[in-house]
């Protein structure tokens, strides 16, 4: 389904121009018609935002963004939070880099949302593909209040209440992140500023209200009111349910596509099968509300 988005404005961007193309059942629009590379522009920003709300996930074609067209543009969501581990541009800190190759292969193999580990864990983050592999490298995306809503009310009410503690180092491990001496002063500041926190099992959303799950195989630990058993049980099936593909929608990047997805209700996963080729990214990762 396309559908025009009709809004005037006095910004140079023509917001009459943009286009709404849905992807799948669960999350994901495709936006056209618009430069995420003009001045920054309230209008646009609203409309992105409630784009966003909507379809969870959005995908942008054709928007080459220097660094600081892409600070710019996503510095008009929130404030930016600068990665604890991850390198950076030279520029500006709040740019992440994923630069992935034979001798540098990716860590994000896990469903994940950016950063659950911190008091206040991303809204949304915002990716440029910088350089392509030849083949694969396709990122997935799940929407978390889909595999919410699709839970049995028993099991809803079982979950509603239970918190879960989510930690960095549980997904930046030692031995991946503390090979050299360097890497160890860094990993070691890195854990000492992110201690661990817990947050809902079931978060929901501030705007739309729409429940989801929020534990993820990447930095969940366990549920704090089970045994650790139980709890393990638990979210093996939470990770394994949110992940089914009927909740999922996946990308095939071209050059300059950007994709803004929620992190407060998506988990993602880039898919490592085009080593020894490489792929980079850049990530701008905007900062959300303590969870609820
Ligand atoms: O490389 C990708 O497509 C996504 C990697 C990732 O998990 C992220 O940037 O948050
Ligand atoms: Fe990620």
């Amino acid at each position: 389904m396309t559908t025009a988005v009709h809004t005037s404005s006095a910004y140079t961007t023509d917001i009459s121009r943009l286009q709404v193309t849905r992807l799948t059942g669960a999350l994901g629009a495709e936006v056209s018609g618009i430069s995420l590379s003009d001045a920054p522009n309230p209008v646009l920003r609203d409309t992105i935002s409630a784009l966003l709300h909507e379809h969870e996930v959005l995908f942008f074609r054709n928007q080459p963004l220097n660094s600081q067209q892409h600070y710019e543009f996503a510095r008009q969501f929130g404030d930016l939070h600068v990665h604890p581990i991850y390198p950076h541009v030279a520029e500006r800190p709040e740019i992440l880099i994923l630069d992935t190759h034979g001798k540098n292969p990716p860590d994000a193999i896990n469903w994940h949302s950016d950063v659950s580990c911190i008091e206040r864990p991303p809204l949304g983050s915002i990716l440029a593909i910088k350089q392509l592999p030849p083949v694969g490298g396709d990122t997935l995306w799940a929407s978390a209040t889909a595999a919410y809503e699709a839970l049995s009310e028993p099991f809803k009410q079982f979950l509603a209440g239970l918190t879960a503690q989510h930690s960095l180092i549980h997904s930046f491990t030692e031995e991946q992140y503390a090979r050299t001496p360097e890497e160890r002063v860094h990993w070691q500041k890195a854990k000492d500023n992110n201690p661990p926190v817990s947050h809902p099992v079931i978060r929901t959303h501030p705007v739309s209200g729409r429940k989801a799950i929020f534990v993820n195989e990447d930095f969940t630990q366990h549920i704090n009111e089970l045994s650790r058993r139980e709890s393990d049980a638990v979210l093996q099936f939470l990770y394994r349910h949110v992940s089914h593909p009927k909740f999922t929608v996946r990308w095939r990047w071209q050059p300059d596509d950007v994709v803004f997805w929620d992190n407060r209700i998506t988990q993602h996963i880039a898919i490592s099968d085009y080593l020894p080729h490489r792929r980079i990214v850049h990530r701008a990762t905007i900062t959300g509300e303590k969870p609820f």
